[in-house]
């Protein structure tokens, strides 16, 4: 699809903002790491929020996606409302070989996205991670799919490991993105600006069903 990152001068034409979201454990930082930087080690369970910014282009477009990573672990969650803020795409990951994973994304994290998410447009994603375990697989391709489908997301099953559709889940998400105008009007510099300038010149405009 021709991605490449690190362009000069660090300017993009859209600018998104990503989450990743999902049980402890499932990958979401091996992800973003595998994604950003191509190694691929084991890491500790994540306190808090932390986040990486690539720049790619996508589409003929330079995107700068702000890819926010989360701790799965309840106590060390903080800032849910802020975290999920403005987001224009949501990766849901679970672990094929963790059955729990799977149906806590339904039970829990679907439920937390409806309740935080801003954007009613925001594109979700459904990813099931850690495919090089074949042999310890107990949730099936067909099952990802079925739940994709019943939660509205796009699907794809990848490897933080091997790196195996790694790129292609972010690039994937980030078209789809593109598509939906509403999202696109948020992801711009200018739009922002003016919209920025508006706000302050003047009361905000009426009808608004968004803050
Ligand atoms: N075999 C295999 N192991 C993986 C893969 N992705 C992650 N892991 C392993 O799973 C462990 C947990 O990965 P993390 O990325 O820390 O999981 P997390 O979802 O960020 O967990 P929290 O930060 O606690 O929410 C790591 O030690 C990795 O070694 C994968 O694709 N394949
Ligand atoms: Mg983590």
């Amino acid at each position: 699809m021709g991605s490449s990152s690190g362009q000069s001068g660090g300017s993009y034409d859209l600018s998104f903002k990503i989450l990743l979201i999902g049980d402890s454990g499932v990958g979401k930082s091996c992800l973003l790491l595998s994604f950003i930087s191509s190694s691929v080690e084991d890491l500790a369970p994540t306190i808090g929020v932390d986040f990486k910014i690539k720049l790619l282009t996508v589409g003929g477009k330079r995107l700068k996606l702000t890819i926010w990573d989360t701790a799965g672990q309840e106590r060390f969650r903080t800032l849910t409302n802020s975290y999920y803020r403005g987001a224009q795409g949501i990766i849901l990951v679970y672990d094929v070989t963790r059955r729990e994973t799977f149906t806590n994304l339904c039970d829990v994290w679907a439920k937390e996205v409806e309740l935080y998410s801003t954007n009613k447009d925001c594109v979700k994603m459904l990813v099931g991670n850690k495919v090089d375990r074949e042999s310890e697989r107990v949730v099936s391709r067909e099952e990802g799919m079925a739940l994709a489908k019943e939660l509205g997301c796009l699907f794809v099953e990848c490897s933080a490991k091997t790196r195996e559709n790694v790129e292609q889940c972010f690039e994937e998400l980030a078209l789809k993105i593109m598509e939906v105008p509403s999202l696109l009007e948020e992801g711009s510099n200018l739009k922002r600006n003016i919209l920025k300038q508006k706000t302050e010149n003047q009361a905000p405009p009426r009808g608004g069903c968004c803050s």
